[in-house]
């Protein structure tokens, strides 16, 4: 932990705390000097002695007197500071989604500098993602994406450091970035779905990373049921964690928006906002519940074990059927109305519900989803709570201490509320859950605090990630940034420390103690991006990490192996033919952090990093006869700007 934003401030809130509730427990004779002072101040009383305030002052009793006093200290807000300075380093690393960027960022909390962006569905012309031979080899020729939801693989119950994924809601995709590296190192297909929304890992050991499709669409998806949305359905799907194969998918009838994960492994769950059917916005919004989708894994995994399942599109995975009613694979939790976020209160008792078309948010307590399995119970008997939270609830965050934080999208507020006085609220009209609200700007869609979705939930900071900027930066033009705030969360009451820029347009983020992300700082030279390039230099008897060669392949085919290290290519020159498919594989022999460099032809729309002892390849067809100066784009040395080569096109 760094000095700034912390453990200081921390203790002190703590030793505020204690004080408080020391005084708050005083018996009246004991009243010590400080807590006697406070008492009188609250009542404006000026000097009055303990004996009178033991009988009270102005008609209010002790009791009251210690009630307003708990009030008052109750107002104290956070006190962490969030001003990170120069040479210091922050104490989370908070995952972005990037939206329609298609990339992931990833910030540094609470400074909320953004430290990198990592293309992952986009083309990236630094980095020459979605351009070099395997990032477009993973990306299938696509080159745009729209990512919501970052999570992180667990082990129990919080967060391993091992991998990152993001869905792609535009073309039904789960990309997993490895954090060794920070780099995409994988991306699957998710068949039979259109829209892919919500996404979880499991959270006791990931273990199965679950997705959701939030449009309906025919199944199979080829020309029949075009015009029969009755005949529509939306896929569950789960991913294998680590290979990244699709394992099984579970149909249903309505549409599924967000995904959770229990922390036991039993359930994964999803928001079904269109329960009707509807394929226009009437339509969609005509019930007044809906439904929260409780998946028993389980039962799933034992049909598909036992081939219980059915054959959609290609067939090669098998599709447990559990459209229609409630059953052992899929029971249906009713909802007001058109839920969105979902989220699992870090003691791993409660899925929270947020009704978005609804003022409420509604508590399901997961220890009783067995019974309703077990049709002991019915499905709505599972919630226990409904607070009312303010107008457009779509998420909530929380702080391990028994709040939660829900994120108001009309009001444009954080609600505050706690778990306790709401499950009592539901029975006891008088009691109130509301904590707080604070003001955000403006339209807030996610919230996120930190650790908040592990067990290891901690309470100091939260980010409000809001949709409109309006007239919160300088005028740069019609398309207007997001902005995400930092709010410290660590005392009784909310405070807005900070405003932050986003280019548009991320949804979701979720904060990572920094002592469990460990990236390399030199390339590992392993995983499937080296295993495509040893396959490449063992067909032409090449060593990667030394040799330099022009190898001719057949007719109008070259590749090009060469090592770099700084201020030179090894290669300063190479030939090919005006037309020829040319194939650069450049090794960065350079193990010194920090020391990229990186292969650039003139006027060929080439471009692309190599980082320390790291290999990539790029392929183009060599344009015109004439030179071509390829050059090194990253700033490597004193020399770097004669870090340069000539390609050599003949007729
Ligand atoms: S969504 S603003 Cu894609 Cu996560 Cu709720
Ligand atoms: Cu190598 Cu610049």
């Amino acid at each position: 932990m760094s000095k700034s934003t912390g453990r200081d401030d921390e203790k002190k809130i703590r030793a505020s705390e204690q004080e408080i509730v020391e005084d708050g427990a005083s018996q009246p004779g004991k009243t010590d000097r400080r807590g006697f002072m406070r008492g009188a101040g609250l009542v404006g009383a000026g000097f009055i002695g303990a004996g009178a305030l033991a009988k009270g002052v102005g008609g209010s009793t002790w009791g009251e007197l210690l009630q307003a006093k708990a009030a008052r200290a109750a107002d104290k807000p956070g006190q962490l500071d969030a001003h990170v300075p120069p040479g210091k380093l922050d104490d989370y690393y908070g995952l972005w989604s990037g939206g329609q960027s298609g990339e992931i960022r990833l910030l540094g909390i609470p400074s909320m500098r953004e430290i990198k962006r990592i293309p992952v569905m986009n083309r990236d012309s630094a980095t020459g993602w979605g351009r070099d031979d395997w990032s477009k080899q993973l990306l299938g020729g696509r080159d745009s994406g729209d990512t919501h939801h970052v999570h992180m693989s667990y082990k129990d119950g919080t967060y391993d450091g091992r991998y990152i994924y993001v869905n792609d809601k535009a073309n039904a995709r789960l990309a997993r970035v490895d954090c060794r590296t920070m780099e995409c190192d994988a991306m699957t297909d998710i068949p039979n779905s259109q829209g892919t929304h919500g996404i979880f890992p499991q959270r006791h050991d990931t273990g199965l990373v679950l997705c959701n499709s939030e449009f309906r669409t025919p199944q199979p998806n080829d020309g029949r049921d075009l015009d029969d949305p009755k005949a529509y359905g939306a896929m569950h799907t789960a991913i294998d964690g680590e290979s990244m194969e699709v394992k099984w998918q579970v149909l249903v009838e309505g549409n599924m928006d967000l995904c959770a994960t229990d922390y036991e492994g039993k359930y994964s769950f999803a928001t079904c906002y269109n329960s009707e059917g509807g394929v226009n916005l009437e339509g969609m919004m005509a019930a007044d519940r809906d439904h929260l989708y409780v998946f028993n894994l389980a039962a799933i995994e034992k049909a598909v074990k036992q081939k219980k399942t059915i054959k959609v599109g290609d067939g090669k995975v098998p599709v447990v059927d559990a459209r229609g009613k409630d059953g052992p694979y899929v029971q249906r939790v009713p909802i007001p109305k058109s839920p969105h976020g979902v989220n699992m209160s870090p003691d791993g008792k409660y899925a929270v519900c947020s009704g978005k078309l609804s003022p409420t948010v509604s508590v399901v307590d997961v220890r009783k989803l067995d019974d309703v399995f077990a049709g002991k119970i019915k499905p709505r008997d599972a919630v226990v709570a409904e607070p009312e939270v303010g107008l457009g609830p779509l998420h909530t965050a929380f702080d391990g201490r028994g709040n939660a934080y829900t994120s108001i999208f009309i009001d444009s507020v954080i609600t505050k509320w706690n778990i306790d006085k709401a499950i009592e609220a539901f029975d006891d009209e008088s009691v109130d859950p509301i904590v707080e609200k604070i003001d955000v700007h403006y339209q807030v869609g996610h919230t996120n605090a930190s650790m908040s979705e592990t067990k290891e939930a901690d309470g100091k900071w939260l980010i409000a990630l809001c949709k409109f900027s309006k007239d919160r930066f300088l005028n740069v033009g019609p398309l207007h940034h997001e902005n995400d705030q930092l709010i410290d969360i660590s005392g009784s009451k909310m405070r807005l420390v900070h405003d932050g820029p986003a280019y548009p347009e991320p949804h979701d983020c979720v904060l990572v103690r920094r002592d469990i992300i460990h990236p390399e700082k030199v390339t590992p030279r392993d995983g499937p991006r080296f295993a495509f390039y040893e396959k490449m230099a063992k067909e032409d008897g090449v060593n990667l990490m030394k040799d330099n060669k022009v190898i001719r392949k057949g007719k109008g085919k070259v590749r090009v192996y060469m090592t770099s290290a700084a201020p030179v290519y090894s290669l300063g020159e190479f030939r090919v033919k005006s037309g020829d498919e040319v194939q650069v594989i450049q090794t960065n022999l350079d193990g010194i952090e920090d020391l990229s460099h990186g292969f650039c032809v003139s006027n060929h729309d080439v471009n692309m990093v190599v980082n320390p002892m790291d290999t990539r390849s790029i392929t183009f067809t060599a344009g015109a006869p004439g030179v071509y100066w390829y050059y090194c784009p990253w700033f490597c040395h004193a020399l770097h700007l004669e870090m340069r080569g000539r390609m050599i096109v003949e007729a």
